[in-house]
């Protein structure tokens, strides 16, 4: 196994405080593709010129390479000039200026890391971010080495498209009969975002002229088979360029702009200069063969990459604790896209969600970092959650500091100054400084403190005096040491209303909490105020507040801030849960049912029926271990499908009119207002399937919706609650019409969370499908992805953790990346009661005796004690 360390020994760790500057600049590279399945010859020609005077050694990394040839100005450089030690190669004794020259020899075919160059269906392809690039060639591989690049690729018939970075020069057959095709990409870049592409490959183009007028030829080039389920991206893809365009005035910068579909990739996708390379299912998409879910996936994923073209491209990372700097700052801007162009109240009730759910778990558990950690082992492992999802909290709270217009003219300077640079966080925060006039100092904290703080809210009101009185009490999280870290300025929004009739009573204010505590006094509030606070969720804290049921149930009603009212509804879930785990046959709290009725009943009154789908929509569980630790998480199951049950039998009467008054009819669209209805209505049907049978009304469904959504529910639904034979009917029936990959990890998934009929032996079986490959990371994702994060009875067993910890073992020894994704559900066994505690540790044991990958080692020595 190639990728990995010796046992015991000592990791190397990278630190931020060892940063030192590169001190040779590469002013230019040419690189050479001869590409073969087994052998592909690369050719690097680099001039080389030294920017920084006492040293002579030229430090360039490589990877699993066959070193053909090394020469320095036309000469073989000798080998006691060479020092190689694991990913590093020192030559030594290099001239002021010179000519680099390296011939490398590479597998594509025998590379299942997928990083580096390596074959997908038989296409060539590239992911070089992080340290791919390094699986290529000898090469500077760290992203403060810019330079201007220019690809020749020379293949044989067989494949037509080869692509790479920048414009196309010049195509030419050879007099071999093979054919060579040459690249010249004017902007200097890291080589992290080089890329190369090589197959067999339908194109769809279109253009956008800028705002400048210049045309841009657009092109999504994926297997000719899947030539019907681009158009969604490349309309994503436009709405994105106008909208980076009057949004942060960025106009793109080449004549052409390609996105790649590829079947095996690692994550979502990434930013190529000018030639994205996109995991499938973040692309192909129509109405047969994509949910409505997807469709809002593709088109923030194809936002979120082309946005890096500026941020992230055209201004890069010095290094990669500054990864958040690109990462956060993107997914920020990718966000508020899609909050633009949808419906910005859902937009945030799901990032929210996700945030809460997900990331504030990392940030509590083993691998909790800053969004600027200060060391790694694999760097890899940081694309996390808190990179970019905390990271994104951070860049809006700059945004909600500053306010908008100040914002963009930070950016706009960040943009100006930076050009071609490759940079820190320091930077991007110093210009918001320069532009407001703010010190940021503790502010700073944000980025460099790890864990979640905590904001108690206390809330007092005296009706003699009218006055009310908000205490505000920020708790740092406990670091490793026992120490509490120091404060945080927390943007505090929030507004008053009136518990009885809603109106607001004190419009939404926006307070700067940056001591330990501070008091809030609002006069002339004769009754019954009800606090919405940290509106929009304004920082990424855990909120304690003691609220009666009455108070939450107000704002379920009336907050006009969508998250809010999600909230509080999500709170009102929670204490039911609360006494279902204390007694199952509990019951909810009248007013809760009551809020239910009132909400389904009326829908018209909540004005976004996605909205609604969200608040009906009960506590992932995540949020339930965290709260009700240590946690069992077979009983919380049960709490948790008690409060399902009470919440079906609570709105019995309207379930089926709702559905039915939701049912989009006509054309399939996927629009926010048709996605919304659409969410709503299955949200409805599945509640009907817990307290009536509706067999015929989901095979009725299947035979007859016009897209997958709904056939997809159907399905889904029929999984869980229809009877066995309708059940396995509709099962057999989607994975009949699951023609394509995307489709059939739908289906995979489903199998491999439905609780009813998922155990450890059907996942065994699903794993050994005839369509499912440990090679190819979505269908991985599919089943054991799924079985480990969302099956929770099967999971939840000394057999499950069993399953997932051999899945791991035998998925590190091809793509490391993956295998150190998908042990992460076994790495939080700190929440969970001793039973389930000690039957995790012993599987993380078990592993760490093993001889691991260093990405798997990272994760899992980390979190074993
Ligand atoms: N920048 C890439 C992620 C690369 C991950 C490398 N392990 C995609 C993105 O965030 O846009
Ligand atoms: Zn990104």
């Amino acid at each position: 196994m190639t990728d990995s360390r010796a046992m015991n020994s000592a990791p190397s760790i990278t630190r931020l405080a060892d940063y030192e500057a590169f001190p040779f600049a590469i002013d230019s590279v040419d690189l050479t593709f001869e590409l073969d399945p087994t052998h592909t010859r690369v050719t690097q020609v680099s001039r080389v010129r030294r920017v920084v005077h006492g040293t002579n050694a030229l430090e360039l990394n490589g990877k699993d390479l066959k070193r053909v040839a090394l020469k320095i100005d036309g000469v073989e450089v000798q080998s006691d000039r060479l020092v190689e030690i694991d990913e590093t190669l020192l030559v030594r004794q290099v001239p002021d200026e010179f000519v680099l020259e390296v011939v490398t020899e590479i597998n594509p075919e025998a590379n299942t890391a997928l990083e580096g160059l390596y074959l997908s269906n038989g296409m060539f392809c590239t992911q070089c971010e992080a340290e791919g690039f390094r699986r290529i060639t000898y090469y500077p591989d760290r992203p403060d080495v810019m330079s201007v690049f220019t690809t020749r690729i020379i293949s044989d018939a067989s494949r037509p498209v080869l692509l790479s970075n920048g414009n196309p020069v010049s195509d030419q057959h050879l007099p071999d009969g093979r054919r060579e095709v040459f690249w010249s990409d004017p902007f200097p870049k890291p080589c992290y975002l080089f890329a190369l592409v090589g197959g067999d490959l339908a194109v769809k183009h279109d253009e956008f002229v800028t705002m400048s007028g210049r045309r841009i030829d657009l092109r999504i080039y994926v297997e000719p088979k899947d030539l019907d389920r681009v158009d969604y991206a490349l309309e994503s893809l436009k709405r994105a360029m106008a909208w980076d365009e009057s949004v942060y005035g960025r106009e793109y910068d080449l004549d052409i702009f390609m996105i790649v579909a590829v079947s095996h990739f690692n994550m979502g996708a990434m930013e190529n200069k000018g030639l994205n390379i996109f995991n499938s299912s973040c692309v192909l998409a129509n109405a047969e063969a994509a949910t409505d879910q997807a469709f809002q996936r593709i088109e923030a994923i194809v936002a979120h990459e082309y946005f890096h073209n500026w941020s992230g491209n055209r201004v890069t990372c010095r290094d990669w604790f500054q990864l958040s700097l690109k990462e956060g700052f993107t997914v920020f801007r990718d966000s508020e896209f899609s909050a633009d162009i949808n419906s910005r109240a859902v937009k945030r009730i799901q990032d929210v969600n996700f945030l809460r759910s997900a990331q504030f778990t990392e940030d509590s558990g083993p691998t909790a970092h800053p969004v600027q950690p200060s060391e790694y082992q694999e760097i890899s492992n940081f694309y996390t959650l808190t990179i970019y999802e905390k990271g994104a909290e951070v860049v809006r709270m700059i945004r909600t500091l500053l306010g908008p217009e100040l914002f963009r003219k930070g950016s706009d300077l960040y943009f100006a100054r930076h050009d071609g640079q490759a940079v820190t966080i320091n930077e991007f925060v110093a210009a918001m400084a320069d532009v407001s006039g703010r010190d940021f100092t503790q502010f700073m904290r944000w980025y460099r403190q790890p864990g979640t703080p905590r904001l108690r809210v206390d809330v007092s009101h005296d009706s003699q005096t009218k006055q009310l009185q908000i205490q505000l009490m920020q708790k740092q999280p406990v670091v490793a040491s026992g120490e509490s870290h120091a404060h945080y300025v927390i943007p505090v929004s929030y507004q008053v209303i009136d518990q009885v009739t809603g109106a607001v009573v004190v419009p939404e204010t926006l307070f700067e909490l940056s001591d330990e505590s501070a008091s809030i006094t609002h006069d002339g509030i004769a009754t019954n105020p009800v606090v919405s606070i940290l509106r929009g969720l304004s920082a990424p804290v855990k909120l304690e507040m003691d609220r009666s049921v009455d108070e939450l149930v107000a704002l379920a009603r009336f907050d006009d801030d969508g998250v809010n009212r999600w909230d509080a509804i999500q709170e009102l879930y929670m204490q039911a849960i609360s006494g279902f785990l204390k007694d199952l046959d509990s019951s909810i709290d009248d007013a809760l049912r009551r809020l239910i009725c009132d909400l389904i009943s009326d829908p018209a009154k909540v004005a976004d029926p996605a909205c609604l789908a969200e608040m009906l929509a009960l506590p992932q569980d995540n949020i339930l271990w965290d709260a009700f630790q240590p946690a069992d998480p077979q009983k919380i199951l049960e709490a948790r499908k008690a409060l399902r049950q009470s919440i079906a039998r609570a709105g019995a009467s309207s379930w089926f009119e709702l559905y039915e008054a939701m049912r989009v009819d006509g054309p399939y669209e996927p629009t926010a207002d048709a996605i919304g209805r659409r969410s709503l209505a299955i949200t409805a049907l599945g509640y009907l399937a817990k307290v009536e049978p509706i067999d015929d009304l989901l095979k009725d469904i299947d035979a007859s919706a016009s897209n997958l959504t709904e056939r997809y529910a159907a399905y889904r639904i029929a999984r869980s609650d229809a009877a066995d034979e309708v059940s396995l009917e509709l099962s057999e029936k989607f994975l009949n019409r699951a023609d394509t990959d995307e489709v059939l990890d739908l289906w995979l998934s489903t199998e491999a969370m439905n609780e009813k009929t998922a155990t450890i032996d059907r996942i065994k079986e699903l794993t050994s499908h005839s369509r499912f490959a440990w090679t190819n990371p979505n269908r991985v994702r599919a089943v054991l992805g799924t079985f480990a994060n969302r099956n929770v009875r099967a999971f939840h067993t000394p057999e499950g953790y069993r399953l997932l910890a051999d899945s791991v073992l035998k998925l590190d020894a091809m793509n490391p990346q993956i295998a150190s994704r998908l042990v992460m559900p076994l790495c939080q066994w700190g929440r969970f009661e001793k039973g389930f505690q000690d039957a995790m540790k012993s599987e993380l044991r078990r592993m760490i005796a093993k001889d691991l990958s260093k990405d798997l080692y990272e994760i899992v020595s980390k979190s074993v004690d």
